[in-house]
């Protein structure tokens, strides 16, 4: 069987102060995130059909997956795979702007890397309660923004995430309370956007 386990993180909880606090990034790693990796590990149990899936698999097949077990696979199995993500394309020293192929896609499909930043705030800031902002690679090969509730992703809707933000007040409350649009502004200074850059080429 399968047992998901905590990914490294590449760099330490305070690295990407002031803009993300190193003991949010530490509760959020060291306790949000595992949480979920349990989670997801105590669901499938058990479940040997199931325990040999990739994390990819088994959230895009969810609808195959026994009912007894489908809320906490998508939950848990998700939290793991959105928070694996996040703290990918997060760095203390990354551009300021997509490059590349990146670059041209996101000015073809919006307009340029200012609209696309509005665009992205926006989702990210109008996401009611607890969830996600997303640049995702859909099914037609096109760059998206998009949003999803609490732990669901893009995965599940068949779409590829390149960039992923939590919004969940664990992901800023300790430094910003209610002002998400502060963390969303300041998200934009902490953007690995070579790892966001080799997703899009990795997935296009
Ligand atoms: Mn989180």
């Amino acid at each position: 069987m399968s047992t998901f386990t905590l990914p490294e993180l590449d760099y330490p909880f305070d690295a990407l102060e002031p803009y993300i606090d190193e003991t949010t990034m530490n509760i959020h790693y060291s306790k949000h995130h595992q949480t979920y990796v349990n989670g997801l590990n105590a669901a499938l149990d058990g479940h040997t059909e199931w325990a040999d899936k990739s994390l990819k698999d088994l959230l895009s097949s969810l609808a195959d997956i026994p009912e007894t077990i489908k809320t906490a696979v998508r939950n848990n199995g998700g939290g793991h795979y959105n928070h694996s993500l996040f703290w990918k394309i997060l760095t203390p020293e990354g551009a300021d702007h997509p490059s590349g192929n990146l670059d041209k896609a996101i000015d073809a499909q919006f307009g340029g890397f200012d609209t696309f930043k509005d665009q992205f705030s926006q989702t990210a800031a109008g996401r009611f309660g607890s969830g996600w902002a997303w640049l995702v690679l859909d099914g037609n090969n096109q760059l998206k923004i998009t949003s999803t509730p609490n732990q669901d992703n893009p995965v599940m809707e068949g779409e590829t995430p390149l960039l992923g933000l939590d919004v969940w007040e664990h992901a800023y409350y300790l430094k910003y309370q209610n002002r998400r649009p502060g963390y969303i502004k300041n998200f934009f200074n902490v953007i690995n956007w070579d790892v966001v850059s080799s997703n899009y080429n990795e997935a296009h």
